[in-house]
């Protein structure tokens, strides 16, 4: 397998969870490199749904490393739940190792990102609300708190009492919110510190081990290319870099130790959030698509918006992150339609493009054109091979594979471990 990224080919929810999770039985290490507790992947295996916001699905195998990684921020009540809700379950969290050079999420962080969304009003974004946004905007303004500062008592002390003072400031002048109170934050951190503290690393030094004894990685991507925050639908974004690019910075590792990219995408498309959406449906396939696909978010239980398959942005995808193949996931949930579309190609203002145009206001702007595909209208759910396949849904991914000139390697037809076909 050697080392290889995962990463989200639209706007998330792509199902990178169900793949990584797959891949993570040939991995020895697992490493989240960007994002925070915005993400959400659920893992269904026998029978038992595991819904996981920061820890990397490979925690679910006993003998991974499970890394999160520099580039991520970490909400540590957030994390404390999950790995509390792991443990009840079995499932050890004795292999994952934490960054001390990730940024921490503080309660002023999640405030300030719910009333900066409420100010922007109808410009709002609609982010998670998960402080996110505000966490990485003070590590780029170098007043973050990282990881390694929880296990300074001292200097977090006097670290958080004059940034929280600031944060009040904001918060009450600005947003016209209740303060916070500094000592009960710093108390309750030092708190999360000590039960954190022995998974805080260098993980940097974990990984380099690992390429060194010639280890199979995994680089889980969260959220999605269209969602990243240079190469997205700016400002309609995250804060990090989901692109297979951001594997390097975020974890931590060389290009030159990277050997596979693989891209996944659902077999039409979701959006939660704000922001353009070419091949959004409003009407009745769209209702389809959201109830039959499950389409609700992981984090919020917000309502995805659903629509079909805009292979403009996956060859965008393709290019932006050098994917080498890629895995199409949710198949199934297009059994019963008569008939399916994927957008070819874009119409702005009566030119045609085939490329993402990379300007907000000419993606506000696109118009989707069509090419229609027959349906299958046969359940998939039970296929393992490409031969059980209809013929229609074997051409449906033959179109895909060729107009976005990426190869096909995976095909998810359900949530199960077992729903899955590899392509040989
Ligand atoms: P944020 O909170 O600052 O990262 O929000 C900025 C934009 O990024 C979008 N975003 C996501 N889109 C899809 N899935 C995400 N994760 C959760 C999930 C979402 C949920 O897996 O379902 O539960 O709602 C995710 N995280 C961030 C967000 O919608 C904004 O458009
Ligand atoms: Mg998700």
């Amino acid at each position: 397998m050697a080392n290889v990224i995962v990463i989200g080919a639209q706007w998330g929810d792509e199902g990178k969870g169900k793949i990584t999770d797959l891949l993570s039985a040939s991995a020895d290490v697992v490493v989240r490199y960007q994002g925070g507790v915005n993400a959400g992947h659920t893992v269904v295996v026998a029978g038992r749904t595991f819904k996981l916001h920061l820890i990397p699905s490979g925690i679910l195998y006993p003998e991974t490393q499970c890394i999160i990684g520099s580039g991520t921020v970490i909400d540590p009540q957030v994390l404390l739940e999950e790995m509390d809700q792991l443990e009840q379950l079995g499932v050890p969290t004795n292999n994952l190792w934490i960054s001390q050079t990730a940024h921490v999420t503080m309660p002023y962080h999640r405030l300030i990102d719910q009333a900066e969304e409420e100010y922007r009003g109808r410009h709002r974004l609609g982010t998670t609300g998960r402080g996110i946004g505000p966490t990485y905007a003070d590590k780029s303004d170098r007043t973050g708190i990282r990881v390694q500062d929880l296990l300074d008592p001292q200097g977090l002390r006097e670290q958080l009492t004059w940034t929280i003072t600031q944060k009040n400031a904001v918060l009450e002048k600005l947003y016209n919110r209740p303060p916070l109170s500094a000592q009960e934050i710093i108390s309750q951190y030092l708190d999360y510190a000590q039960r954190l503290k022995p998974h805080i690393v260098d993980s940097t030094l974990v990984l380099w081990e690992a390429v060194q004894k010639r280890r199979n990685i995994l680089f889980e991507g969260a959220q999605g290319t269209l969602l990243d925050l240079d190469h997205g639908t700016y400002p309609y974004v995250t804060s990090s870099n989901p692109v297979a690019g951001g594997a390097c910075v975020g974890a931590g590792i060389g290009p030159t130790m990277i050997d596979r990219v693989i891209g996944v995408a659902k077999a039409y498309t979701t959006r939660v959030g704000e922001g353009p959406f070419p091949t959004e449906l409003a009407g009745d396939t769209g209702e389809y698509l959201c109830e039959r696909g499950a389409e609700f978010g992981t984090t919020t239980g917000r309502k995805r918006r659903c629509g079909w398959f805009d292979a403009v942005i996956g060859r965008y995808a393709v290019r932006i992150n050098g994917m080498d193949c890629l895995a199409i996931t949710k198949l199934d949930v297009l059994d019963e339609l008569p008939e399916i579309k994927v957008c070819v190609a874009y119409e702005i203002d009566g030119q045609y493009t085939h490329n993402f145009p990379n300007s907000s206001r000419q993606f506000a702007r696109c118009q989707p054109v069509y090419e229609t595909l027959p349906g299958w209208q046969s359940p998939t759910s039970d296929c393992r091979s490409l031969a059980e396949l209809p013929k229609a849904a074997l051409a449906y991914l033959h179109f895909l594979a060729s107009i976005m000139e990426v190869p096909i390697a995976i095909i998810s037809l359900g949530a199960g471990r077992e729903q899955t076909i590899i392509v040989e």
